[in-house]
């Protein structure tokens, strides 16, 4: 295999562009795209801090890391959400990143916002796990955000993911989630920064490529609770398509953004007001953070579930 580019020997091929590039070559090509990325969406300027929200896995951490190189301000999140030593050893990785790059790491400890660290609130609240996580850190993000003064938040998200959760959304109609499927969601209220994913067209496979290949040093273990996620059975079902047809996730995604979003965005209508508790924003009296928050604090870890917070439209 040669690299497309210079013609020396590859180092990872490519199917879906039909292509192979050396390692170089290969980072180029990943810069690129995340340039056309933040380009085509018009993601953030450079006269903007970013705040990057990472993980210490290897897609948050890369973002953040291209985002340096590529001469952005920046500064990273970390939210321990307080799963075990997953979130110590995360969050170390972090720590030694943002230190190693000389970047401010904001650091919120989810336990101190909603009450308990996420194992704590699922035996409460007897929700998923990760629906009052992904709940917890949509709020925090934000919060953190406006509270330090960023006007915009990157996640690592990348191509694979997205096209599972654009595969769980099609597979029970949720139009609502379909409307917020995007790379990109505008600040529809003063009290809610942008939320964009600049790795949006990027594989999970070239983002580990490309952390390899940096030389980032990021936590390989998943979040224990991610094993039986559905979003994972739907990543295996779409590795499977793509290994008999490259390029098939790729043509999912790109798709529907290009061609059946617009008609979902259409339907949205949705009238923001802050929370009465905190101020943030929701649909209804009172968020569904709040509400969360408040089920903790008065059924405390182990007593029975109470009524389960109804939950908030995610954006
Ligand atoms: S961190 Fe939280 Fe994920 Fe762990 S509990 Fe689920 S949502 S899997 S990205
Ligand atoms: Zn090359
Ligand atoms: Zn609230």
């Amino acid at each position: 295999m040669r690299c497309r580019k210079c013609g020396g020997s590859a180092a990872l091929e490519l199917r879906r562009h039909n292509a192979a590039f050396c390692s170089p070559h290969f980072i180029e090509f990943f810069k690129k795209q995340v340039a056309e990325a933040i380009h085509k969406h018009r993601m953030f300027s450079r006269d903007e801090t970013i705040m990057v929200a990472v993980s210490g896995g290897k897609d948050s951490l890369a973002l953040w890391d291209v985002l340096i190189d590529e001469g952005y301000r920046t500064a990273g999140l970390y939210l321990d959400l307080g799963i075990f030593d997953y979130s110590v050893e995360s969050r170390a990785k972090c720590e030694a990143f943002a230190a190693r790059r000389g970047q401010t790491l904001h650091v919120e400890r989810v336990a101190e916002a909603v009450g308990a660290p996420i194992p704590e609130v699922q035996k409460v609240t007897r929700r998923p796990t990760c629906s009052a996580c992904g709940l917890s850190k949509r709020y925090l993000m934000n919060r953190a955000a406006l509270e330090h003064g960023y006007p915009v938040v990157a996640t690592g998200h990348n191509l694979d993911d997205e096209a599972a959760t654009l595969f769980g959304s099609v597979l029970h109609w949720q139009t609502d989630a379909l409307t917020r499927q995007s790379p990109a969601l505008p600040s529809t209220h003063p009290k809610l920064v942008r939320r964009v994913k600049p790795l949006y067209r990027l594989s999970e496979l070239e983002t580990a490529a490309y952390a390899f290949l940096s030389g980032i040093d990021y936590i390989v273990e998943e979040c224990p609770f991610a094993t039986g996620a559905t979003s994972l059975s739907h990543k295996e079902l779409l590795n499977r398509l793509e290994e008999s047809s490259p390029g098939a996730k790729h043509n999912f995604l790109f798709g529907f953004l290009d061609k059946a979003r617009p008609a979902f965005e259409r339907m949205e209508e949705v009238d923001l007001r802050p929370c009465s508790a905190c101020g943030q924003v929701t649909t209804g009296e009172i968020c569904a953070f709040c509400k969360l928050a408040d089920l903790v604090k008065r059924r405390g870890a182990g007593r029975a579930p109470a009524d389960n917070p109804a939950p908030e439209p995610a954006r």
